[in-house]
């Protein structure tokens, strides 16, 4: 796992921080957001390249044709030329133009599409399967054995319901809420194992660039980095229809420090340790003689304790 110092710092420092923070998505509501990723930064600039470029294109398209309406109008005494049929030059240059507009276009698009497809060199799978309607994410690689379902909070899933008399307003991250959310390193590159048990979902994090269908019978692949210093929480939700509640399966991502995240995993192997402790072994009963020798010595070291 790659710990940087950035990363590092931010856990000395931001320790404090981030589990109480609401939402670090960056999105304005107009824009596509700019995200946390290299990935989702690449597709921002690539995105606005493009719009600037249909700007361009707009404002000489339209311009033209506002200035040849309003200077070449009927009432000013404009004449039609009914002798130019065709001219090869002007064919040319509108062919060539747009060919020029494309490829400027269509190269770093084709550049990004392979960087998204790279999965090499990940440091953590994690495999995420969509069911109606919630997502099951089953860790690989250093958080082997981790698994469990991410459904909607309790709180969205009470006033979702008709005539429930909850104000949605009232509850924070209504519908973007979830009771476990996906917990991930930042500075690592995570791999996503994308699946489906019944119909077509998609898994999609805006502020990662990450945006991919969940298919049954099909493994479909996407990663994220996320840059050392935007740890945080992170919402998206599934965007395919996948049924009648598929406004109800958000997907949230919990991105740690490389060390918070060691110990989230510890944590969790711990809890699953436990919850299995007392079905396949009982606690053995304490042996009486053991316990009468013990007080002297149980005394002594809880007054070592004490002091
Ligand atoms: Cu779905």
């Amino acid at each position: 796992m790659r710990v940087t110092k950035a990363s590092l710092f931010s856990a000395a420092g931001g320790a404090c921080c981030w589990s109480t923070a609401a939402s670090a998505n960056t999105s304005n509501g107009y824009n596509l957001p700019i995200g946390v990723t290299s990935l989702s930064e690449a597709m921002y600039g690539l995105h606005m390249e493009v719009f600037w470029i249909c700007v361009g294109i707009a404002v000489v398209v339209f311009g033209a044709m506002i200035y040849s309406l309003l200077k070449f109008r009927h009432s000013q005494g404009a004449v039609a030329d009914t002798s130019m049929v065709h001219s090869t030059k002007v064919e040319v240059i509108w062919t060539i133009v747009p060919v020029i507009i494309l490829v400027v276009m269509a190269v770093p698009a084709a550049d990004l599409i392979l960087k998204q497809e790279d999965m090499r060199d990940s440091g953590l799978s994690i495999k995420v399967t969509g069911y109606q309607w919630k997502w099951q994410y089953a860790y690989m690689d250093a958080a082997d054995g981790v698994n469990f379902f991410s459904t909607l909070k309790q709180d969205s899933n009470f006033a979702r319901q008709l005539d429930s008399g909850i104000d949605p307003h009232s509850v924070p991250n209504y519908l973007l809420d979830v009771d476990k959310p996906l917990v991930v390193p930042s500075g690592v590159k995570v791999r996503i194992l994308l699946t489906s048990m019944d119909v077509i979902h998609a898994w999609w994090v805006p502020d990662f660039g990450a945006k991919r269908s969940a298919i049954p019978g099909f493994v479909n692949e996407i990663w994220f980095r996320v840059d050392p210093g935007k740890e945080g929480i992170y919402r998206g939700q599934c965007a395919a229809l996948c049924g009648r509640d598929h406004g109800y399966m958000p997907v949230v991502v919990d991105v740690r420090t490389p060390d918070q995240f060691k110990q989230w995993v510890e944590e969790q192997r711990a809890a699953e340790k436990q919850a299995q402790t007392p079905a396949s072994s009982p606690p053995a009963p304490a042996a009486p003689a053991a316990a009468a020798a013990a007080p002297a010595a149980l005394t002594a070291t809880t007054a070592r304790n004490l002091n």
